[in-house]
């Protein structure tokens, strides 16, 4: 039965969601400020990922009273609740869920259809919103339509499937402005099928509560992938036969659910080629029995990385009888004997598992060798294979280099993409927080997906991830820069005056380098710019405009540590940054100081200059003893700050460049 547009009969409410109930993450964004609230006319608002396609349809709808949300069953108790809560927070006195065949249009109210595509009722709402009904929609795209009308207006969404409806609710939740939801029509779906993060770091795993947060986040920016892969969980990796202790277990189990709960796949991988034997059933056996554990907990993703293993020798005497000489050939052979077995014995009898995914021991070239050799033509078609691209850390990922990647691997490549992961030598005392970048539109065509290595600071790390979920969901739409501010504004719950501070200090820590330590992202493009106007003002004698136009941008990082605190919602994201806050101040302290000493010397008042030269020096030397939370980044250091930049203007400056 189809939707009663009109109809005004009374809803029999089967579920009422009560005015105030929150129904957001820890992740969420705090709501934004009402203020005036709304968009201009004809303003699209920013959806993030960027959707396929966005058209205006027409004035921006009116939120209040009770309002009907008729849904069917492919609606996820999630995605109903989110949608509920973006009602409410555009206005909704009240919400009342009801089965969509029983929705009654009530003259002068808003009615809000959400289902799959193809459901009688879910395409003529999307058509009575002035939406279309896309004929073929790919898996976890959606349809979204919203409109105002006098009689009440209707926003319908339609679904491929139980992800593209929560897909749709978070788009939603994006339309609101102030106490208004803008109205548009939206096809929207991913171009990657695989979007997320692999928490495969070296040095201190995730905290529990850390990655209940990122999980939660990840649904906000349709991210559906999360690969458990920390180096230094024991029962991850060197001891991988062990089972889980029970309190470990629980905890795991607690992370499927709330991946489900985001519409996430909690990808349970291990890392047993540190001691393998290939030819012991026992160790097979053993590696099974694990997953059967992840997969009694509801786990349905799994992966087996065998990254970062020796193949120049084997770990018992069975695999050189059964293999041979150790060589890099004798190794693809015990491991593509490994994992097809893993494959048709653990993942093709299990219910609702998704294809199993890999990392190959060379995961950071395209070079045809014997190893690959094997793999390509031997591993089971179905298995993803993950790749970083032309090094461990490239400085950049083209479709051409993909091109050749799933040449080799006789397949598209999965793309494990060391940024921003913070565990080797060169990133020593950084946080790598620049806009995810130098990866070329159209990758889509020849991957299957993309998942960043973060840091060990975890939501400090959402800066990056936000890009990377945006990219991999529509490559081709990518705008870094624009991304990196939106991730800023998602921080910042779209408070102005923080995105500011936080974009200033993100342009501190924006380096990036590769494993080599080439910056594959410069050190503080902003301030380089700046500091290089001023620069070239003082020499062409103007030193009063020189010293006024970077002034501000002195006060305003002076003033982030304290707009970052009262600004940023996210308690892990200020635990993640506490030593760079403290750096921070007692840098642009000494930007301020040497700001000073500049103006005193311009006033003729060398005394008070010099003066003003030495607090500048004394903060910069207090600056240097500002080290990493010992233990929690493998590589631990003095905290950096703009260097090559900050600290070169600095101590040039009491007597500026001659
Ligand atoms: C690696 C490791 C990864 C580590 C990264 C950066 C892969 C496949 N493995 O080689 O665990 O975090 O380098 O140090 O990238």
């Amino acid at each position: 039965m189809s939707v009663v547009i009109g109809g005004g009969g009374v809803a029999s409410s089967s579920d009422v969601l009560p005015t105030g109930t929150s129904m957001s993450t820890s992740a969420d964004p705090p709501a934004p400020a009402p203020a005036s609230g709304g968009l201009a006319e004809g303003e699209l608002p920013r959806v993030v990922p960027t959707p396929q396609h966005m058209v205006g349809n027409g004035p921006a709808l009116t939120v209040r009273g009770r309002i009907q949300l008729g849904v069917t069953a492919e609606v996820s108790d999630p995605a109903r609740e989110l949608v509920g809560s973006v009602l409410e927070e555009a206005g909704a006195g009240r919400v009342d869920v009801v089965d969509i065949d029983d929705v009654r249009r009530r003259p002068g109210q808003l009615t809000v259809i959400a289902g799959t595509v193809g459901h009688p009722a879910v395409d003529d709402a999307l058509r009575a919103a002035g939406g279309e009904v896309p004929a073929d929609l790919p898996a976890e795209g959606y349809a979204l339509a919203s409109k105002a009308a006098r009689d009440g207006g209707v926003v319908a969404i339609g679904g491929a499937d139980p992800d593209g409806i929560y897909y749709a609710a978070q788009t939603l939740r994006q339309l609101v402005a102030g106490r208004a939801l803008a109205a548009v029509s939206i096809t929207d779906f991913p171009l990657m099928q695989l979007r997320g993060s692999i928490e495969g770091f070296y040095g201190q795993p995730w905290s529990h509560e850390e990655r209940l947060d990122q999980l939660a986040f990840y649904g906000d920016v349709k991210a559906n992938t999360y690969v458990y892969a920390p180096k230094d969980d024991p029962y991850h990796r060197d001891q991988w036969r062990e089972p889980y202790p029970a309190d470990l277990e629980a905890q795991l189990g607690e992370l499927v659910q709330q991946a489900i709960d985001h519409h996430v796949r909690f990808t349970f991988a291990m890392s047993p080629g540190v001691s393998i034997c290939y030819s012991d059933p026992g160790d097979l056996d053993a590696l099974l029995d694990k997953l059967q554990a992840m997969y009694d907990l509801g786990a349905r993703s799994f992966s087996i990385a065998l990254d970062d293993i020796t193949y120049d020798e084997w770990n018992c005497p069975g695999d050189e009888d059964a293999y041979g000489e150790p060589s890099p050939g004798a190794a693809g052979q015990a491991q593509v004997d490994l994992l097809n077995v893993v494959k048709r014995d653990f993942i093709d009898g299990r219910e609702g598992t998704h294809p199993m995914q890999f990392v190959p021991t060379e995961y950071d070239n395209v070079a045809e060798t014997p190893y690959k050799r094997i793999i390509r033509e031997q591993l089971d078609e179905s298995v993803e294979v993950m790749w970083t691209g032309t090094d461990v850390v490239p400085p950049s990922i083209s479709v051409d280099e993909a091109a050749e990647a799933a040449e080799v691997w006789g397949r598209p490549v999965f793309i494990w993409d060391n940024y921003p992961v913070n565990d080797y030598w060169w990133t020593t005392g950084r946080l790598l927080m620049g806009p995810y970048s130098k990866r070329e539109a159209g990758l889509h065509t020849q991957v299957s997906g993309i998942l960043l290595n973060p840091m060990n600071q975890a939501s400090a790390s959402k800066v990056a991830l936000f890009g990377g979920a945006d990219f991999s969901w529509n490559d081709v739409g990518y705008e870094p820069y624009r991304t990196w501010e939106a991730a800023a504004d998602y921080l910042s719950g779209d408070d102005t005056r923080t995105t500011q501070a936080l974009l200033a200090f993100f342009d501190l820590q924006h380096l990036a380098p590769t494993f080599w330590g080439d910056a594959w992202l410069p050190v503080a493009p902003e301030l380089d710019r700046r500091l290089e106007r001023f620069d070239a003002s003082w020499a062409a004698g103007e030193h009063q405009a020189a010293l006024d136009e970077l002034r501000p941008y002195a006060e305003l990082l002076a003033g982030a540590p304290e707009l970052i605190a009262a600004g940023v919602a996210d308690p892990i994201f200020h635990e993640d940054i506490g030593p760079w806050m403290e750096s921070l101040a007692l840098w642009s302290a000494a930007l301020l100081a040497t700001l000073d000493g500049l103006q005193a010397r311009v006033d003729g008042d060398e005394d008070a200059a010099n003066q003003r030269f030495a607090d500048a020096a004394e903060l910069i030397e207090a600056a240097g003893e500002v080290e990493t939370v010992p233990g929690k980044t493998r590589p631990e250091g003095v905290v950096k700050m703009g260097d090559g930049v900050l600290d070169v203007f600095l101590t040039a400056a009491p007597g500026l460049r001659p």
